[in-house]
C-alpha cells in the first residue's frame, strides 16, 4: 500500500446537467471478435463506433479484474499510477484496503505492470481487429487506462474526443477500446457516444468539469448508450465524441480502456493539437 504522502487525488468537480445524457437508443454491434466482417468494419467507419457483446470469456474478465484489484491494492509498492476521487480526501485515511477500492476514480499506464492487464491488452484476437479497422495497419497501444466509476461516487467524464488529448496529426487512425469489467449500464455510466459524428472533425475542448466539450453542444444532441455485460467491449474512433454520466447506482462500473495508433506513426507538437481543439484565440465561448 503507499504511503499517504504518496496518495494522488483526481479533480472534483460539480455534478453534470441530466439533460447532457439521455440517450435514445442503444448502440449495435455483434456477439464476438470473430464476428466482424466487412459489414462491419464499414458499420465502425460510418458511426465511429461497433459494440462486441462478448469479447472475452469469463476467466479472461476475472484475471483483468483481479491484475486490477491488485495494483489498487498495492501489491505493486512500485505502481504509482493509482489516483482517487477527490472527494475521497477527507475519509481516504479512515478506509479499510477493500473499502479504498470504491474511493479510486483512474488507474493509468498498468498492463506493464500485470501480466493479466498486459495480456488482455495484447489480446491477439483484438489486435487483428483493430488492424481490419486501421485499414491494414499493425496496431500499437499507446495508452492504458482505466475510469473507475465507485458506487454513488463515480463521477462524469464529459463529453469529449479522445484525439484532442493525443499528440497524433489528424487523420492518423486512433482506435479505442473500452472493456467492461463489471456491467455498465446507463445508470452506473456506460459509454455514450454520437454516433457518426467522428467524420465532422475536431470540435473545441474547454476547460471546464474536464478538457471537454461545450455542454451547450451536446445539449438536445442524440446519443446513443453502449451497454456492456462484462468482458464486453466497445470499439470506438478517436474523433468520435463520447462521455460518460456519474455513477448515480449503487453498482461497480469498473472497465480498461486502451488506445492504440499505427506503429511507428510520429507524434506532432501539442501546439498542433491545440490549433485544432483549443479555444484559445478562436474568439469562441461557453
Ligand atoms: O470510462 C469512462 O467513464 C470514460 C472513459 C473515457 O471516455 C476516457 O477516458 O476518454
Amino acid at each position: 500500500m503507499s504511503t499517504e504522502a504518496e496518495v494522488k487525488f483526481d479533480l472534483v468537480a460539480e455534478l453534470h446537467d441530466p439533460a447532457l445524457y439521455q440517450p435514445i437508443e442503444t448502440g449495435l454491434g455483434v456477439e464476438h471478435l470473430e464476428d466482424i466482417g466487412p459489414a462491419e468494419i464499414a458499420f465502425y467507419h460510418e458511426h465511429g463506433y461497433l459494440i462486441v457483446r462478448q469479447a472475452f470469456t469469463s476467466a479472461e474478465v476475472q484475471a483483468a479484474t483481479g491484475g486490477l484489484v491488485d495494483l489498487i491494492m498495492g501489491k505493486r509498492p512500485d505502481f504509482k499510477h493509482v489516483y482517487f476521487e477527490g472527494k475521497a480526501r477527507d475519509i481516504l485515511p479512515t478506509l479499510s484496503p477493500d473499502q479504498r477500492q470504491d474511493a479510486v476514480r483512474k488507474i493509468g499506464a498498468f498492463v506493464e505492470f500485470d501480466a493479466r492487464l498486459k495480456a488482455i491488452s495484447h489480446h491477439a484476437q483484438l489486435l487483428e481487429t483493430i488492424s481490419k479497422l486501421m485499414h491494414g495497419h499493425t496496431p500499437e497501444m499507446f495508452q492504458d487506462m482505466a475510469l473507475i466509476k465507485p458506487p454513488r461516487l463515480g463521477r462524469e467524464k464529459p463529453w469529449h474526443q479522445d484525439h484532442a488529448y493525443f499528440e497524433y496529426p489528424l487523420g492518423t487512425p486512433v482506435v479505442g477500446v473500452w472493456i467492461a469489467l463489471d456491467e455498465a449500464t446507463v445508470e452506473n455510466g456506460c459509454m455514450q457516444v454520437l454516433s457518426g459524428r467522428h467524420k465532422e472533425g475536431p470540435i473545441i475542448h474547454f476547460q471546464r468539469r474536464d478538457w471537454q466539450i461545450c455542454d451547450n453542444v451536446i445539449l438536445g444532441t442524440k446519443s446513443v448508450a453502449a451497454p456492456l455485460k462484462p468482458g464486453g467491449l466497445l470499439l470506438f474512433d478517436g474523433l468520435l465524441p463520447h462521455g460518460t454520466p456519474h455513477n448515480s447506482s449503487p453498482k461497480r462500473r469498473r472497465a480498461l480502456q486502451f488506445h492504440y495508433a499505427p506503429a511507428g506513426v510520429q507524434k506532432c507538437p501539442p501546439a498542433e493539437r491545440l490549433r485544432h481543439f483549443g479555444s484559445e484565440g478562436k474568439n469562441v465561448t461557453c
